[in-house]
């Protein structure tokens, strides 16, 4: 018989801006947002994230700075302070490291840890209780917690569980809990596979059900096929805390849109300093390289270059990173006669 797993997803709420919080109690209860200087409304910047009262007035991650503004002036806006977050968010994970044996962190605030060794759903309830009260008491951070019988069936119960929550999805309800949710709720669904999906009848996922695999491959190729797995809740995929790949990207809104390659290069150029002098702090190797171009109009693009497949390969050099990044972003100029509004880059380490 198959191995019975038993698998928790863990997700800090508003963590950013819970952090700031912490550190301020004087702004607790108000709604606060986290991200780029808004000036009164013509900030060009956007939302890194903000607390559950200002999500009331719509503000969400990653929303220009100047619309968080015009929803809610009166909101406490703060600047994002990353090296507190990082620390913190390490206090957090080791925190989840000690409680179980296999713990992979997949973000600054989220992690997934197999508690299978549990043996049984109502175990690992009170086991997760007792992690969220124990994150609480050292940390002073909410957090919430899906636990089901495979990663995704956990990470999309934490999502439903936010926030503070805490939501046991075990296998014999694993399709009356999926049915219902739009697909957009499936990870890796987003707002342009949630289109195409409609078009073929599919809002829900009792819908999406109805679609053979083959159409979906048709469509989506071996995505699709994914996805027709993902649909019965069906995902193999290990927690894994042999590699725990890590990010690190920074970014920079231009004043004004721009095309002049000075101005665009200079800032790149101290992006990619910032970011390896991160790199050389972690003693992290390079991976992969993402640029992100946002355009006029917030059309937004990323390009990607693998540098590293294996462990041991020879490590990146400051002056490859910075020829092969600043290759990428150069494609965006060509490709693009737009001004730029954003540029970013961001690694992935191992
Ligand atoms: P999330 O876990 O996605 O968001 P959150 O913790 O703020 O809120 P919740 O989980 O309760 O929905 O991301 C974790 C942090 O990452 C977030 O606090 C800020 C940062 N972040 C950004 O800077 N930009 C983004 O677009 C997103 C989504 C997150
Ligand atoms: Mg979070």
């Amino acid at each position: 018989m198959a191995e019975k797993r038993i698998i928790l997803h863990i997700d800090l709420d508003a963590f950013f801006a819970k952090v700031e919080e912490r550190e301020n109690p004087q702004f607790r209860g108000k709604p606060l947002v986290v991200g780029a200087d808004p000036k009164s409304g013509r900030g060009r910047g956007v939302v890194s994230t903000c607390n559950y009262e200002a999500r009331r007035y719509g503000i969400r991650s990653a929303m220009p700075i100047s619309e968080a503004w015009r929803r809610c002036p009166q909101a406490i806006f703060l600047p994002v302070n990353f090296k507190l977050y990082n620390e913190v968010s390490a206090k957090v994970m080791s925190i989840l490291g000690d409680a179980a044996p296999m713990m992979e962190q997949v973000s600054v605030d989220e992690a997934y840890l197999d508690v299978s060794f549990l043996k049984d759903y109502l175990k690992a309830k009170n086991f997760a209780a007792a992690l969220k009260r124990k994150i609480f008491e050292k940390e002073e951070l909410p957090s919430s917690i899906g636990i089901g019988p495979n990663k995704l069936i956990a990470k999309i119960a934490c999502q439903k569980a936010k926030p503070d929550g805490l939501m046991v999805v075990s296998p014999e309800d694993i399709d009356e809990f999926l049915e219902p949710l739009q697909v957009q709720e499936l990870p890796g669904i987003g707002p342009k596979t949630a289109g195409r999906l409609k078009l073929a009848g599919a809002d829900t996922i009792k819908n999406l059900k109805k679609i053979p695999r083959a159409e979906l491959k048709e469509i989506f190729g071996k995505w699709g096929s994914s996805m027709y797995d993902k649909a019965r809740g069906i995902d193999e995929s290990k927690v894994s805390n042999a590699e725990i790949i890590k990010s690190i990207g920074k970014e920079r809104t231009f004043e004004r849109d721009t095309r002049d390659g000075d101005v665009i290069f200079s800032a790149f150029e101290s992006i990619a300093r910032d970011v390896w002098g991160e790199l050389g702090a972690g003693g992290f190797a390079v991976k992969t390289i993402t640029v992100v171009c946002r355009f006029s109009g917030f059309e937004t693009h990323t390009k990607s270059k693998t540098l590293n497949c294996s462990c041991s390969a020879p490590a990146v050099d400051f002056e490859t990173f910075r020829r092969e990044s600043k290759k990428l972003l150069l494609r965006f100029i060509v490709d693009n006669p737009k001004p730029i509004r954003l540029i970013g880059l961001r690694v992935k380490v191992e």
